[in-house]
C-alpha cells in the first residue's frame, strides 16, 4: 500500500512508503508509533494517510538514533543573524536561502537521496501592534517624559530644559509611571468608571535649593493640557544626603581625589606596577551606605585599575588596597575633605600625606605588585575566548534551538500581551525595575500587580572601604540595560523599548529591554505510559525577559506563564562580582592563605567578596475579586487521634490504622498582617484564596506561593540594617493593600539607617487581613560564596517563586489544549498540531 500523505515532505514533491507492517523506522522510535500504526492499519486509509503525515512530521523535527534526516537550511550569505540584528539594520539580513536537503534511512536503506530544494521561511505574524494612545498601565513613554519634564520646568522645580545637567542644579534623577490609584483602575477596566489617567513619578535631586532634598513628584495627567505637579514628600523629608550616588558625584569625587593622588604618586607607582593615577586608574566610590543618618555623607572609595583604556565606562575594575573616605556632606566641594586612608589596611591616616610620611619613613609595611601586572588586567577581567585553549568538541556548530513553526502565537498590543489564555500589561519603573498588572487566565483575574521592588546586597570584607558595604538597587534604578539578542533570547524574540530618563543629558531614552518569546519547554507538562491509555502534553510557556545591568552586575528579571496556569517569576544574576584585595600578609587569614572568613582567593591578587542578592516583589493576588484570604496549610506529621480531632471529636484510634501515627493536614487562617519564613522542618503551604468563591468541590478557588528556597536572612533586628531591609527578613509578608504603601523600601533608607522610614516592617502593623485586598511581600534570594569560576564573571545563579493554582478549577485546565492521546477499547487518538519545516525568519 502505498500512500500520498499530505504531510510536509509530500508537499514538497517527496513521497514516503507507509506500510501496515511496522517497519523497521517506525520500530526505532519506539513501540508506541507502531501499536498506533497497527492499529489503525486497515481502519481507516485516510486517518493512516494523517498519522503517517504526522509521524514524519515528529519524525523530521526530532529526528531519531537510526533514521537520519537532515534538513538543512543554509543561509547565503552565510551571515551571523544575532550580530546582523544587533546591527539594527535588518535590511542587511538576506533572504536568500538555499537549501541542502538531504534524507537517509541507514537502518533499511530504502530511500537514500540526496536533493537540492528551496527551504520556505517559517510563516511570519508579527505579533505586535502598536496602540495610539497608552494604556492604563504602560510605562512611560518618552512623550510623556519629555510633558512631564515641561511640566516640573514650568512650576520652576527644573531651572532649565537645557544641558548642561549640573550638580548644582535640580535635576531629574528618574522618571517612572505612577500607576493609577486601584479603584480607579478596576473601575474602569468594568468599564464603570472613566480612565484615570496617566501620572508620572519623578526622582528629583535638588541641589540648587536653599535647602537642598531629594524630592519625589507626581506630574499628570499626561496628554490633555494642564499637567499638574505634586510634590510627594515634604520639603526635606529626604535629606539631598540620602541620595544615590550617581555619575555626577563619581566624578567631582574622581577631581577631588586628584590632589591626594599626586600626593601619593610615589606610592601609587611603586606599589601598583608603575602605574599612574591619571591614565591607569580610578576612584571606585560606590560603596553604600553614604552615612547612617540622613545629613552623612562619607564616601568610602578605593582605588582601583581600570579594566578599559579611558572608557568613563567603569564596568570592570581591579580594587587595590588603598582606600579612604571622602566627607562630602556638604554640597560645596571646597568644604569636602578625605579622611581615613588605608594602604593595606594600615591606618587610618588622617591625610594622603600622613600616609606618605609613614610609607617614606619605612614605619608602615610596602607592597609591590609584579613588575607588568597592570598589563595583564585587561586580559584577567576580560570574559573573552580564550584562544589559548582548543575549542571543545562541536562547539563550533551551531547548538539546538527553537523555532516558531506558524509564526508567533502570542500578540502584543503596545504593552498589553496575550498568549495561550493568559492576559497581562508588561509595565516598568526606572526605579524599581519591570512588572506586570492585571494578569488574567481564561478571562479570570488572578493578579493585579506583580512587581519588581527591590534587590539588595551585603557583602563582607576585611578591609576599610569593602566591609559591610550594602546596596538596596532600586536606590540606582533597576531599568537600565538592553536586550543581548542570541544570548538574551532567542532572535525571534518580540524586543519591546520601556523608556527611562537620562539625568545627564536630560533626555528620555527608549531603550530595548524586555524580550517576549515562547519557549518549547523540551519536556512533558504532563504524561502517562499506560497500557490503555498512552498520552501527553509537551511543556511550553511564554517567558518575559528584562536582562538588566546593574553597574558591575547583570540581572535577568523574568516572568513565565505556564499552559497550566502557573507563573513563575525568576531573577538571575550574572556579571561581574564586587572582589576586594588579597593580601598575602594580611595577618586575618591564618597559615593557609587561600580562604578566610570572608571569602576565598580566586585570582593573583583578589578575594571574592561573600555577599547575599535578595530580591524584592510585590505580589498583588486578586483572586477572581479584591478580596481575599491568606491561608496556611500545615504539613503535620503525629498521632492519628491529633490528626482526626482537627475536624471530628473522635476519641479512639479507628482499629484499622496500621500505625498510631499519621501524615496530615492542619488548615490555619492568617488573621493579622505577619512577616512568614521558610521553615523546611515544618513546612507549610502558603495560599491566597477566595473565601467567597469555591470551586466544583466546595474549596475555597486560590493560587499557592511556592518561593525557591535559596536563602534567608541570618541576621536579626539587632543588625542595624535590619530596619531599613526588614523585608530581606521574611519570605513572604501579608499586609492589607494600600495605594500608598506602595514597595517594601525606600530608596533614601539605604542611606539613613539609623532613621529609615518606608521600610516594610512599618506595614507589618496588626491590621485584619481577612477577606481583605491583600498584598504578599515575597523575598528571596541567594547566598553568594564567589569561587574561581566567577572569575572572570559570575555564570548565572537564579531564584524566584512560583504562583500556583490551588483549587482554582475544577480540574486540570489544560485539557482544552490539542495533546497526544491513544486509548484502546474504545480507541481514541490525538495528536498535536503538525508543522511544517521552515527555516526561522529573523
Ligand atoms: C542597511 O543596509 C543596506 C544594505 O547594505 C544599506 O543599503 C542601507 O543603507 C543600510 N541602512 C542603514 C540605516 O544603515
Ligand atoms: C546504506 O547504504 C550505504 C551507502 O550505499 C552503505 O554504505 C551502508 O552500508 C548501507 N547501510 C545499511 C544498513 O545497509
Ligand atoms: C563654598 O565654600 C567656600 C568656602 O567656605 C566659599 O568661599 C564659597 O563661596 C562657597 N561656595 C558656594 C557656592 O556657596
Ligand atoms: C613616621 O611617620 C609617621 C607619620 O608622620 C610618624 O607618626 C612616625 O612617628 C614616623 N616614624 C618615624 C620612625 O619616623
Ligand atoms: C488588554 O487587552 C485585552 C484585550 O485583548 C483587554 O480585554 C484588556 O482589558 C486589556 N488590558 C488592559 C489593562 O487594558
Ligand atoms: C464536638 O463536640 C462539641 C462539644 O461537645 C460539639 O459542639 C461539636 O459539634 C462536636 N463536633 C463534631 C464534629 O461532632
Ligand atoms: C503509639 O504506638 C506506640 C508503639 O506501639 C506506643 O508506644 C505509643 O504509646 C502509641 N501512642 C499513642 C498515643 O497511642
Ligand atoms: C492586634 O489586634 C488585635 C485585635 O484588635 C488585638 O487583640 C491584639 O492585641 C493586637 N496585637 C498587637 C500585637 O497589637
Ligand atoms: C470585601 O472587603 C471589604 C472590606 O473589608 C468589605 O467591605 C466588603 O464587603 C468585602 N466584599 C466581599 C464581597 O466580601
Ligand atoms: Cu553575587
Amino acid at each position: 500500500m502505498e500512500l500520498h500523505t499530505n504531510s510536509t515532505f509530500a508537499n514538497r514533491g517527496n513521497s514516503y512508503q507507509v506500510t501496515c507492517k511496522p517497519d523497521d523506522k517506525m520500530q526505532s522510535d519506539g513501540k508506541f508509533r507502531s501499536i498506533i500504526l497497527s492499529q489503525f492499519c486497515g481502519v481507516c486509509i485516510f486517518i493512516l494517510g494523517l498519522v503517517g503525515g504526522i509521524l514524519i512530521g515528529i519524525f523530521a523535527y526530532h529526528g531519531s538514533p537510526n533514521s537520519s534526516r537532515d534538513i538543512k537550511c543554509i543561509h547565503s550569505t552565510n551571515m551571523d543573524y544575532a550580530a546582523a540584528r544587533d546591527g539594527k539594520n535588518y535590511s542587511q539580513i538576506s533572504t536568500t536561502i538555499s537549501t541542502i536537503f538531504r534524507v537517509s534511512s541507514s537502518a533499511e536503506n530504502v530511500s537514500t537521496e540526496s536533493s537540492s530544494i528551496s527551504c520556505n521561511a517559517c510563516p511570519v505574524r508579527d505579533p505586535i501592534n502598536s496602540v495610539s494612545s497608552p494604556g492604563l498601565f504602560d510605562p512611560l513613554s518618552t512623550e510623556e517624559m519629555e510633558e512631564s519634564f515641561s511640566a516640573l520646568f514650568k512650576s520652576g522645580v527644573i531651572p532649565t530644559k537645557d544641558p548642561p545637567v549640573t550638580f548644582y542644579k535640580n535635576y531629574v534623577q528618574y522618571m517612572s509611571l505612577q500607576p493609577p490609584n486601584k479603584q480607579e483602575a478596576l473601575r474602569f477596566l468594568q468599564k464603570q468608571g472613566n480612565p484615570p489617567g496617566r501620572f508620572a513619578k519623578v526622582h528629583v535631586v535638588r541641589s540648587g535649593i536653599h535647602n537642598p532634598d531629594c524630592m519625589i513628584y507626581k506630574v499628570g495627567p499626561l496628554g490633555r493640557d494642564g499637567a499638574q505637579v505634586k510634590q510627594l514628600l515634604a520639603d526635606g523629608e529626604a535629606h539631598i544626603n540620602t541620595r544615590p550616588k550617581d555619575l555626577f558625584e563619581a566624578l567631582m569625587v574622581f577631581e577631588f581625589l586628584k590632589k591626594d593622588m599626586k600626593i601619593m604618586e610615589q606610592l601609587i607607582s611603586e606599589s601598583f606596577d608603575g602605574a599612574n593615577f591619571m591614565d591607569d586608574m580610578y576612584i571606585f566610590s560606590g560603596n553604600s551606605p553614604f552615612g547612617l543618618t540622613s545629613e552623612e555623607r562619607k564616601i568610602r572609595f578605593n582605588l582601583a585599575f581600570k579594566g578599559f583604556g579611558n572608557s568613563e565606562i567603569m564596568d570592570l575594575f581591579d580594587l587595590l588596597p588603598l582606600q579612604g573616605a571622602v566627607i562630602a556632606s556638604s554640597l560645596n566641594v571646597s568644604h569636602w575633605f578625605a579622611t581615613d586612608y588605608y594602604y593595606l589596611n594600615q591606618g587610618p591616616f588622617k591625610t594622603a600625606k600622613d600616609l606618605m610620611n609613614s610609607y617614606n619613613n619605612g614605619t608602615i609595611r610596602k607592597l609591590q605588585l609584579p613588575k607588568g601586572y597592570v598589563k595583564t588586567i585587561r586580559d584577567r577581567i576580560v570574559p573573552k575566548r580564550d584562544m589559548s585553549l582548543p575549542v571543545r568538541e562541536k562547539a563550533d556548530t551551531p547548538g539546538a534551538r527553537t523555532y516558531e513553526p506558524a509564526g508567533a502565537r502570542y500578540t502584543i498590543n503596545g504593552y498589553n500581551i496575550s498568549w495561550m489564555g493568559w492576559n497581562f500589561v508588561l509595565s516598568g519603573s526606572q526605579v524599581r525595575g519591570p512588572s506586570l498588572f492585571n494578569i488574567r487566565f481564561k478571562g479570570d483575574r488572578i493578579v493585579y500587580e506583580l512587581a519588581f521592588n527591590d534587590v539588595s546586597v551585603m557583602y563582607a570584607a576585611d578591609n576599610y572601604a569593602q566591609n559591610n558595604v550594602i546596596y538596596t538597587d532600586a536606590t540606582y534604578g533597576i531599568l537600565e540595560g538592553e536586550v543581548i539578542l542570541g544570548v538574551d533570547c532567542p532572535e525571534h524574540s518580540s524586543v519591546l523599548k520601556i523608556a527611562t530618563w537620562n539625568s545627564r543629558t536630560a533626555t528620555p531614552i527608549d531603550t530595548s529591554i524586555v524580550c517576549v518569546f515562547e519557549v518549547d519547554g523540551e519536556e512533558s507538562l504532563w504524561r502517562h505510559k499506560g497500557g490503555a491509555f498512552t498520552g501527553g502534553q509537551r511543556e511550553r510557556h511564554l517567558v518575559i525577559r528584562a536582562p538588566i545591568t546593574l553597574g558591575n552586575y547583570d540581572y535577568s528579571l523574568e516572568f513565565h506563564f505556564h499552559l497550566d496556569g502557573r507563573i513563575v517569576t525568576k531573577a538571575r544574576a550574572s556579571g561581574y562580582i564586587q572582589a576586594h584585595f588579597w593580601d598575602v600578609r594580611n595577618k586575618h587569614f591564618g597559615d593557609d592563605r587561600s580562604f578566610y572568613p570572608y571569602g576565598y582567593r580566586i585570582s593573583d591578587f583578589h578575594v571574592g567578596s561573600i555577599h547575599d542578592h535578595t530580591f524584592g516583589f510585590k505580589v498583588d493576588l486578586d483572586i477572581l475579586e479584591q478580596n481575599n484570604t491568606f491561608k496556611l496549610i500545615h504539613w503535620k506529621a503525629g498521632n492519628v487521634l491529633d490528626a482526626l480531632q482537627t475536624k471530628s471529636n473522635v476519641t479512639e484510634i479507628p482499629s484499622y490504622y496500621l500505625f498510631n501515627q499519621t501524615r496530615y493536614i492542619e488548615w490555619e487562617t492568617l488573621y493579622r498582617e505577619a512577616g512568614l519564613r521558610i521553615d523546611m522542618e515544618n513546612q507549610k503551604f502558603w495560599t491566597v484564596v477566595n473565601t467567597n468563591k469555591q470551586n466544583k468541590w466546595g474549596n475555597s478557588r486560590g493560587y499557592r506561593i511556592i518561593p525557591m528556597a535559596t536563602g534567608a536572612q541570618n541576621f536579626d533586628d539587632s543588625f542595624l540594617p535590619m530596619r531599613a531591609l526588614s523585608y530581606t527578613k521574611y519570605h513572604c509578608a501579608v499586609t492589607k493593600r494600600k495605594d500608598e504603601e506602595e514597595f517594601l523600601t525606600s530608596t533614601f533608607d539605604v542611606n539613613r539607617m539609623m532613621e529609615p522610614k518606608g521600610y516594610l516592617d512599618l506595614m507589618i502593623n496588626n491590621e485584619s487581613i481577612v477577606n481583605e485586598d491583600i498584598v504578599n511581600w515575597i523575598s528571596v534570594g541567594f547566598l553568594h560564596v564567589p569561587t574561581s569560576e566567577d572569575m572572570p564573571i559570575t555564570l548565572n545563579v537564579e531564584t524566584g517563586f512560583t504562583l500556583k493554582p490551588h483549587n482554582f478549577f475544577d480540574r486540570s485546565p489544560v485539557l482544552d489544549l490539542p495533546q497526544v492521546t491513544n486509548t484502546i477499547e474504545p480507541s481514541e487518538y490525538e495528536r498535536m498540531p503538525k508543522f511544517d519545516q521552515c527555516y526561522e525568519k529573523m
